[in-house]
């Protein structure tokens, strides 16, 4: 028998209808006749959220009123994918939405549709926040996500004729949003500017400008743990709305200016990820959440106190400091302890260390965020008084801990000079309890290179915590054909909160019916994309053929260029005829990816993906064996659809390079196999499902060292392998630009010249793994026993995982008491 544990709805289908019909009526003034399917979307979702109404209030009361330290996740981005779906599954409405849409006449999938995405991420960075707190809630601990809404999310992506990214603004909000709730009333003060000036001994800072920031609040739903956190995004108002006076004077644009400058700091999100762009503009950002955040914390756990004991402050929350982004927080708290408490130095000092933890999510050492001293202390005068003062003593205290001139030089939270920079990792590590890396692999790295200084001297802070996905989203959600094999398979849908659970499944690859109904899901689930794809972006996709994807955004670090020129070398071979048709295994390869918009060599590697599909496709020679798809305005619903659908996914990047990658994961839990390099939380996915269940290949952490440190010429490579030249020579002759031969030259310029991430180099191993690829496909059982595998093994990828390390390993804290 079936055990089923899923959230069991509180009310029939019948009573849903009524609640949607109330809605529609009381709440937006139209009939069920006179409705659309976005109306429909609107008035499910208020009764879905009324439904999570009571459980969310008593857990912020549990929460207030108990002793069980609740998370803050400062994040820059929540990258949050869809929400009704997910706020059904956790209310248990699903089957009585579905039905009760039907009866009030809709199609559930145009009601689904019309919701709209909020983009509020680039990357995985942002899809990891919202994966965090939905297994926060999840696991019932007391957590709020502190984030920005920002107006404009991430871009919208299109191509044009040329196949080059366009960027539009994609403004989420332009329809009613269910979700958030505006909560004027609980509003913060944000000051920027001014100077600071002694008085009665003390430091007192006079701001020129303030901004007020209005909280709107989104419930973050567990999966079957009675709890509803909080997810505090926050909006930027003015207080000044209209200056009469100059309206008066018919300047009408002027009169609107402090509300337009103020609103700006919520106004868009940067699609940037390696290197700080708009500083100003950025910075504000950082500073506008963080420290209405902070106020926001003191007011939710101090209430109606005027004069708090904040020595208690670390018992009641903890801050993870997701990246840089946030990092001010540390001397803003120190600002308030300081100036609006009149806590001494040492006792701030020891509160604000207690209460800060830092993630670090890059090995590159442009993304992480340096600050021109300059432009703090025009922005924000008083922090940087005391970030100098947290430098002077950070430094006395190494000067305690090592006699290393060099090293205590190289630690400096401030550096010296005529442009002095704030190095907000470092003031992170100083200024906290933990450090994290993202994978095991990372953390190491970390330790060994980028930080190697600090955790010489401060080893006890540095830890590991593994990132993860959430099944609900990534499995159920996205794949309930899976989802429904698997429960079948283990008698149980506990997998949904134990997913290593899914180790039951391992002896069931060994029975060939159970892989074959493995195998069919997958089938199904292709047959289900290649409609989507069909609908949504007018691509043929043939379900019989390899599905091979590579998601994720588009940097050189990623290599999508080592795909890509795998890709026409295999175009050549099949077109001058060195491949049998018998040779030749079918394959679609789709890419999704998005550029940062000033990312010039990026840009350019999507132009080039764009226009090899481009001739691939319209090539009669190489019909039904290979075709490329670079669905645009890849997004957290694509990967929904695509995943589940896939059969190979690349995870390539250059050993040493990418922090963890999370996509992997989603990927293995999906039963799609990988081709992917030793980088990242790969290493762990590949110890975890076996080597033989994991198609690696290229060079490892040490040997890219050892090239580098030789001298790495990628010409060489170029003219020891035909196949590589001619994939270059192909792109340089104008074979995809319509033969103009200016068009790729920069990238072909920077592969046989820099190629800084070795892309050449790996080129030969990467190929040469294709043919084990193809021989393991030929053998569908075989396969699809591996892929199975790999699901089964895969379940420590759970974010429940990661934020059980979390607890243990850095926040000290648990479930709320019931
Ligand atoms: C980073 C890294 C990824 C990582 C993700 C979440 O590039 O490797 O998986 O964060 O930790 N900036 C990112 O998206």
């Amino acid at each position: 028998m079936t055990e089923i544990t899923a959230p069991k709805s509180p009310i029939t289908t019948a009573e849903f209808a009524d609640e949607i019909r109330e809605q529609l009526k009381y709440t937006q003034g139209v009939t069920v006749e006179q409705a659309t399917p976005a109306d429909v979307y609107v008035a499910a979702s208020t009764a879905v959220r009324r439904h999570l109404m009571d459980s969310w209030m008593k857990t912020q009361q549990d929460m207030v009123n108990g002793n069980t330290k609740a998370v803050g996740y400062l994040s820059a981005e929540f990258l949050m994918g869809k929400q009704l779906r997910n706020a059904l599954l956790n209310a248990g409405l699903t089957e009585q939405f579905d039905e009760a849409v039907e009866q009030l006449g809709f199609d559930y999938q145009d009601v689904v549709d019309a919701e709209y995405e909020p983009a509020l991420g680039n990357g995985g960075l942002g899809r990891l926040a919202a994966c965090f707190i939905d297994s926060l809630a999840s696991l019932g601990v007391p957590a709020f996500g502190y984030g920005i809404q920002y107006q404009y999310g991430i871009f919208k992506q299109s191509f044009n004729e040329q196949g080059q990214q366009i960027e539009n603004p994609e403004y989420w909000l332009a329809n009613e949003e269910p979700w958030g709730h505006v909560d004027y009333n609980r509003s913060q003060r944000v000051d920027f500017g001014g100077y600071v000036a002694d008085e009665d001994g003390k430091r007192v800072w006079h701001p020129a400008t303030c901004v007020r920031a209005v909280p709107v609040d989104y419930m973050v739903p567990g999966y079957a743990s009675g709890r509803v956190n909080t997810l505090r995004l926050w909006t930027a108002k003015s207080y000044d709305e209209f200056d009469l006076l100059t309206f008066n004077r018919s300047d009408y644009l002027n009169a609107v200016r402090p509300q337009v400058d103020a609103e700006n700091i919520s106004k868009i999100l940067y699609p940037e990820d390696s290197t700080p762009q708009g500083k100003r503009l950025r910075l504000q950002q950082q500073y506008f959440f963080v420290s209405a955040s902070i106020h926001d914390a003191i007011r939710v756990f101090y209430p109606g106190q005027d004069k708090p004991d904040l020595t208690t402050f670390p018992d009641k929350i903890t801050f993870q400091l997701n990246d840089t982004h946030p990092v001010i927080g540390i001397p803003e708290l120190m600002r308030v302890l300081i100036d609006e408490y009149g806590y001494d130095w040492d006792t701030a000092w020891d509160i604000t260390t207690r209460t800060f933890n830092y993630t670090c999510h890059t090995l590159l050492p442009e993304a992480l965020e340096v600050w021109p001293a300059n432009l703090i202390g025009e922005l924000l005068p008083r922090h940087l008084e005391i970030i100098y003062q947290i430098n002077d003593h950070f430094l006395n205290e190494i000067a305690g801990k090592t006699r290393d001139k060099a090293k205590i030089e190289r630690m400096r939270i401030v550096t010296e000079g005529d442009d002095p920079q704030v190095r907000m990792a470092y003031l992170a590590v100083a200024g906290g309890s933990h450090v994290n890396g993202v994978a095991e692999l990372h953390s190491q790295l970390l330790k060994d290179i980028t930080l190697k200084d600090f955790s010489d001297l401060y080893g006890e802070k540095f830890t590991n915590v593994t990132n993860g996905v959430t099944p609900r989203r990534f499995i159920k959600l996205a794949n309930p054909r899976l989802s429904d094999l698997i429960t079948e398979g283990l008698g149980t849908d506990k997998w949904l909160s134990d997913l290593e659970l899914l180790k039951g499944l391992e002896p069931l690859a060994q029975d060939d019916e159970f892989v074959k109904k493995f195998a069919e899901v997958k089938h199904a689930n292709k047959v289900s994309f290649a409609n989507y794809a069909k609908r949504q972006y007018g691509f043929d996709m043939n379900p019989d053929t390899m599905f091979n994807s590579m998601i994720k955004r588009l940097h050189e670090y990623k290599r999508q260029s080592l795909k890509i020129l795998a890709l026409i070398a295999r175009y050549a071979d099949i077109k001058n005829g060195n491949m049998s048709a018998d040779d030749v295994m079918p394959r679609t390869v789709i890419f999704g990816a998005k550029s940062a918009p000033g990312y010039y060599m990026a840009k350019l590697t999507i132009q080039l993906i764009n226009n090899v599909a481009r001739v691939v496709n319209n090539d009669p020679d190489v019909k039904g064996k290979l075709n490329v798809f670079f669905p645009w305005n890849y997004n957290v619903r694509l990967a929904q659809h695509l995943i589940p659908a896939t059969d190979l996914d690349e995870q390539i990047s250059q050993a040493g390079k990418e922090a963890s990658g999370t996509g992997n994961m989603k990927f293995a839990l999906n039963g799609a196999l990988t081709v992917g390099t030793l980088d990242g939380a790969n290493v762990e996915i590949r110890e975890r499902v076996g080597a033989e269940n994991f198609f690696l290949f290229g060079m490892t952490v040490d040997e890219v060292e050892e090239l580098y440190a030789k001298g790495y010429g990628p010409a060489a490579y170029y003219e020891a392998n035909p196949r590589l030249k001619q994939a270059i020579d192909m792109i340089s002759n104008g074979t995809f630009s319509n033969g103009d031969r200016n068009t790729f030259a920069p990238l072909v310029a920077d592969w046989l010249t820099k190629d800084y991430f070795m892309t050449l180099a790996d080129f030969d191993s990467y190929t040469a793994i294709q043919s084990d690829i193809e021989a393991l496909y030929r053998t569908p059982l075989e396969w699809h026993r591996k892929a199975l595998i790999n699901v089964a093994n895969s379940g420590y990828f759970s974010s429940d995982r990661s934020i059980e390390d979390y607890l243990e390993r850095i926040w000290h804290t648990g479930p709320l008491a019931d």
